[in-house]
């Protein structure tokens, strides 16, 4: 199981740990050979190259590979930036997913991904060790993408393993759901059989609501109790279909299909005007995420479904993305 980074990863130290395992590994240490084994079961533990022991090491941290955790390692120190986080304040809100902090500069807020995972409106809950670490990585990558191609959202940087700088914004209390294969609630209200194309993207609304179970709502639902403006609505479909087409592409690059995914926009205040930006999260928490090959699951449903290999599935899709 992964655990966190301690404070001040220092790669010396890392290389340390991992040829002890590489000694422990030739010398028949059964529980270094266990260790080797749950990460590479084919490995053989007589020959434990160090290449192999530092892969074991990231991966006992939640990073993919060697080098992405180096990556980090090497950032924090270029950057100044801690495990420990740098708020300095308490918490102004606490979800099932996120704590946020208020940021250091006005209208900055830092994002803290915990290991908490619910589902069914936290119905079922669970803690996945290194969930918080993986999805702020894909959180970052994505929102960059995204970013790249004009789609503006609230991402701002990486802070550290567990936190993003992000913009501030006032949330639409809306959760929007863009579809390209049938699946989830989709597949039961509807009662098409999960995995059916749909003729094109379908973008569906939800308000923001776990007590009353997310309940889907029309648009008229939303301008009439004033959730949004009709023009916020126009350009959260279009928002939303740009996004589908670049997350679809990313994804697909690196041999996975985006089924569905759900996100969340906020409006950014200037004087009297307020435009809309993406914000919150894009992670295996938020999107359904197959395998092109096999149509395995890589995303939530592993969690909901009971079907394991939870934190195992949203390490594979970083490694893909390579973050
Ligand atoms: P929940 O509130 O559903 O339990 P989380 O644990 O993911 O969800 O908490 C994150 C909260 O932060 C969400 O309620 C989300 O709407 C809100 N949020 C996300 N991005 C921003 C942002 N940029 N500014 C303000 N609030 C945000
Ligand atoms: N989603 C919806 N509410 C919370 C989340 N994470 C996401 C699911 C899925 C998509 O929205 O993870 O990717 C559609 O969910 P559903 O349950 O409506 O089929
Ligand atoms: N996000 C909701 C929850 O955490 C719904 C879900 O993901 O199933 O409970």
């Amino acid at each position: 199981m992964p655990s966190a980074l301690p404070p001040h990863p220092d790669l010396r130290r890392l290389r340390d740990l991992a040829r002890t395992l590489q000694r422990g590994c030739r010398s028949g240490d059964p529980s270094s050979q266990s260790r080797l084994l749950s990460v590479f079961p084919d490995a053989n533990p007589g020959q434990l190259a160090l290449s192999k022991a530092l892969a074991v090491v990231a991966r006992d941290y939640g990073y993919p590979s060697w080098p992405s955790l180096k990556a980090e390692v090497e950032a924090r120190r270029s950057s100044g930036a801690e495990d420990t986080p740098r708020r300095n304040s308490e918490p102004i809100y606490e979800g099932k997913a996120k704590i946020l902090y208020e940021g250091s500069d006005p209208g900055t807020l830092i994002q803290y991904f915990k290991d908490d995972t619910t589902a069914f409106d936290a119905g079922k809950t669970a803690v996945l060790s290194g969930k918080g670490a993986v999805n702020n990585r894909i959180s970052g990558f994505v929102m960059a993408r995204l970013s790249a191609i004009g789609v503006q959202n609230h991402f701002i940087k990486r802070l550290n393993q567990r936190e993003q700088l992000i913009r501030k914004v006032e949330i639409i209390p809306i959760e929007v759901v863009c579809r390209n294969i049938a699946a989830g609630s989709l597949s039961q209200r509807l009662n098409l059989p999960e995995g059916e194309w749909l003729p094109h993207p379908l973008v569906e609304f939800f308000l923001k609501d776990d007590k009353l179970h997310d309940p889907m709502v029309a648009t008229e639902h939303i301008t009439t109790f004033e959730w949004a403006s009709s023009q916020e609505i126009d350009q959260i479909k279009v928002l939303t279909l740009r996004i589908n087409d670049e997350l679809g592409k990313v994804f697909e690059a690196v041999g996975i299909t985006l089924v569905d995914f759900k996100v969340e926009f906020g409006r950014v205040w200037d004087g009297e005007t307020s435009r809309i930006i993406l914000a919150d999260e894009i992670s295996p928490d938020s999107c359904r995420l197959w395998d092109s090959a096999t149509n395995k699951k890589l995303d939530k449903d592993r969690f909901r479904r009971n079907l394991g290999d939870v934190i195992e599935s949203y390490t594979e899709v970083a490694q893909r993305l390579g973050v």
